[in-house]
């Protein structure tokens, strides 16, 4: 298989392999943490990824074969956020975790190593997890001064129960990709060498069905829990699908025909 370059960047790797855009936190020197830097390239790969029309499922990778993400680059830690290089501080991973639940395609986190605090939340936001056996997961914000209340945690109880993303989160515990997948957290695990050939190959079956089925899918269950906000996505699909009926085309026509709109189209389902 071979992967072509959409972008490059500093950080982060941006492929491109048969319908799969396929971003890798690249900073294997610091188990792949990022920086503000860091997110910024992320949010523009994954803007790309939503605008291009040919990329059909995203998977979000590690470099290397010891971490998928470590969380914030503790480094660049200081008051207020992980600071810039302006010197801005910021926590622009959360935007990040907003935009792989927004983006209207699957997105696997393809996890092939750690998977530690900021790092386990993007894994977590995920459609889906497919981990190698080295794979380890876990919070460690109460330990290192930090903590991820939102998606991080509530997204986290409703993937794995509440007593168990308290218990990981206030004991900040390390587990492993079996015990991961015993409570529901991954979908699948295999060894290393297998990993990105199980990743492609559950990203192909998923190509082969509707897109747009599967974009409505991950709406609806995004709206469960989102409130407002992720009603407002699949309000936001339902008036797409709306455009493309002659129903809705007829009103824009009538507006700039200026006449009476004719609604009284069939066939209407009961
Ligand atoms: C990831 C883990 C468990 C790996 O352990 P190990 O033993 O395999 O590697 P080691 O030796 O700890 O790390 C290798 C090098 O990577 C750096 C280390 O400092 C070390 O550098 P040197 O000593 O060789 O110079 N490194 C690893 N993680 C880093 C990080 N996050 N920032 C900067 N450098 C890092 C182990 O390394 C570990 O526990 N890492 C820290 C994990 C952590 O606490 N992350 C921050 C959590 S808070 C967060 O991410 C967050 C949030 O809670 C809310 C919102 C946004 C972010």
């Amino acid at each position: 298989r071979t992967w072509q370059t959409i972008k490059e960047y500093s950080d982060i790797l941006f492929d491109f392999y048969d319908g799969i855009g396929k971003i890798t936190i690249n900073r294997p020197r610091y188990r792949n943490a990022f920086t503000p830097t860091t997110v910024m390239q992320l949010i523009d790969a994954f803007n790309i990824c939503r605008e291009r029309g040919d990329i059909r499922v995203v998977i979000l990778t590690g470099a290397g074969d010891k971490a998928f993400c470590s969380g914030g680059d503790m480094h660049v830690k200081g008051r207020g956020g992980y600071i810039d290089e302006n010197g801005v501080p910021r926590l622009n991973i959360l935007d990040v975790q907003k935009q792989i639940r927004t983006i209207p395609k699957p997105v696997i986190a393809m996890v092939n190593g750690y998977a530690i605090g900021g790092g386990h939340v993007l894994h977590v936001v995920c459609d889906l997890s497919i981990a190698s056996e080295n794979a380890i997961f876990g919070q460690t914000g109460p330990k290192v001064g930090s903590f991820d209340a939102g998606f991080g945690s509530s997204y986290l109880a409703r993937v794995v129960g509440q007593k168990k993303a308290r218990e990981i989160w206030f004991l900040c515990r390390q587990y492993s990709a079996k015990e991961a997948l015993d409570m529901g957290l991954v979908n699948k695990v295999v060894p290393l060498n297998e990993l990105e050939n199980e990743t492609v190959l559950w990203a192909k079956t998923m190509m082969e069905h509707s897109p747009l089925a599967l974009r409505m899918i991950k709406a609806g269950l995004n709206a469960e829990l989102d409130g407002q906000t992720g009603i407002q996505e699949l309000a936001g699909d339902a008036t797409m699908l709306y455009y493309m009926t002659d129903e809705a085309q007829e009103g824009g026509k009538a507006f700039l025909e200026k006449r009476k709109p004719e609604f009284n189209l069939k066939p209407r389902c009961p």
